[in-house]
C-alpha cells in the first residue's frame, strides 16, 4: 500500500525483500506495481547489508517496516521479533549515521506500545506499557529512534499506528480471518469459524489512508512522533457481527470460541486520542468499522 501511495507521488520506490520472501512480491503483483518497484534482498538484521544498501542507494525517505508483525507470533518465537524490530531499527539509525545521510526516517511503531486503553485515552503522551514481546520490541525501537534524533540530529519519527487493514492482510490476523471465513461459509464450503476472545476492542482503520499519514510525518520539518488511528475503538464480537451481516448470516450459528487464540496476556481494550495528526499533520481518516469490512470483502484478491 506504500509503495503504490509513493508510486502515485512519482517516487522512485525500493523495496526489500527478504531471501526467503515471497510474500512481498506476491502483495506488489496483486496491486499491479511489481515492475515499477525495484526490489533488493536485504536481511535487516546483518548491519553490514544494511549499511550497503543505504550507501548505495542513498535514499530520501526511508519507511522502516521490515520485521516480524505478527503480536501472537512474538509469544512462540521473541528471538526473531526482538532481533528484526530493535536490531533491524537499530542498524538503519546507525546506517544512516555513518553514512552522513541526510534521509528522514519513519519507524512503524503500534498501538502495542501502550498495552491497554483502561479509563484513558491513548496519545503520543502516554507512557509505555507493552504487553508482548512484540510491544516490547516496538517499545525499544521507538526509544532509540528517539535518541538518534535528539543524539544525532537524525530526523528519524515513530508512527504508533492502530490496526490497518486492506484486502493485503494475511490470514492470520483476525480481521482476515474472519471475512474469508464467512466467504466459505456464505458459499458452503465451511460452517463454523474458531476465533478467541470476542469481548476485546481494537480501533480498526484503512491501511491506505494510514500509509498516508506515514508520507505526511515525513513532510514535516521537524521529526515527531504521532498516533495514527480512527479515534474509534469497537469490539471483535460488533466486528464478527457486521462481517457476517454482510453475507446474509448469523454469526451466532458459525463462530466456536477456542482457548488456542486467547493470549495470556491480552490487550482488553485499545483507544486513541488522535489530536495530534489531525492538527499537526491534518490528516483525517474517513473509513470506519462498516467501510473497512465492506473495502476488504468488495475489494479482495481471489
Ligand atoms: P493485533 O492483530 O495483534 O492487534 O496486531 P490481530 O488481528 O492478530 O488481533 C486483534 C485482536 O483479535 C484477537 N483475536 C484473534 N486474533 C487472531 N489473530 N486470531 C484469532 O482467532 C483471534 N481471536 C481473537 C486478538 O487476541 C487481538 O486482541 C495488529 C498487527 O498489525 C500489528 O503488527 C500492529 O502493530 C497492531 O495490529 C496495531
Amino acid at each position: 500500500m506504500l509503495a503504490k501511495f509513493l508510486l502515485s507521488k512519482n517516487y522512485n520506490v525500493i523495496g526489500t525483500c527478504r531471501r526467503d520472501s515471497k510474500i512481498n512480491s506476491k502483495n506488489l503483483e496483486l496491486l499491479g506495481i511489481y515492475n515499477k518497484v525495484k526490489l533488493e534482498l536485504l536481511d535487516i538484521t546483518d548491519y553490514k547489508s544494511v549499511f550497503e544498501l543505504i550507501k548505495n542507494t542513498k535514499p530520501n525517505e526511508i519507511y522502516c517496516l521490515a520485521a516480524q508483525s505478527s503480536v501472537s507470533l512474538s509469544f512462540l518465537k521473541p528471538k526473531e521479533t526482538i532481533d528484526s524490530i530493535i536490531i533491524g531499527s537499530l542498524n538503519l539509525l546507525e546506517a544512516v549515521k555513518l553514512s552522513n545521510l541526510k534521509a528522514k526516517i519513519y519507524f512503524a511503531g503500534s498501538s502495542e506500545c501502550f498495552g491497554p486503553s483502561l479509563d484513558f485515552l491513548l496519545s503520543e503522551e502516554t507512557p509505555l506499557n507493552p504487553k508482548s514481546p512484540y510491544g516490547i520490541a516496538k517499545s525499544s525501537a521507538h526509544w532509540l529512534v528517539k535518541n538518534y534524533r535528539e543524539n544525532y540530529g537524525i530526523f528519524s519519527c515513530t508512527g504508533f499506528l492502530f490496526n490497518h487493514e486492506s484486502p493485503l492482510r494475511p490470514k492470520n490476523f483476525v480481521t482476515q480471518k474472519i471475512i474469508q471465513s464467512c466467504i466459505q461459509i456464505s458459499s458452503g464450503s465451511k460452517d463454523f469459524l474458531e476465533l478467541g476472545n470476542l469481548n476485546i476492542s481494537r480501533d480498526w482503520g484503512w491501511a491506505p489512508e494510514y500509509v498516508q499519514a506515514m508520507w505526511m510525518m515525513l513532510q514535516l520539518d521537524c521529526p515527531e512522533d504521532f498516533v495514527v488511528a480512527t479515534g474509534e475503538s469497537h469490539s471483535l464480537k460488533k466486528f464478527v457481527d457486521l462481517s457476517f451481516q454482510y453475507f446474509g448470516l448469523n454469526w451466532k450459528n458459525h463462530v466456536k470460541i477456542n482457548n488456542e487464540f486467547f493470549r495470556k496476556t491480552e490487550i482488553l481494550e485499545s483507544k486513541a486520542d488522535i489530536k495530534k495528526a489531525k492538527t499537526i499533520l491534518n490528516w483525517k481518516p474517513q473509513k470506519k468499522i462498516d467501510d473497512i469490512i465492506v473495502g476488504m470483502i468488495e475489494n479482495r484478491f481471489d
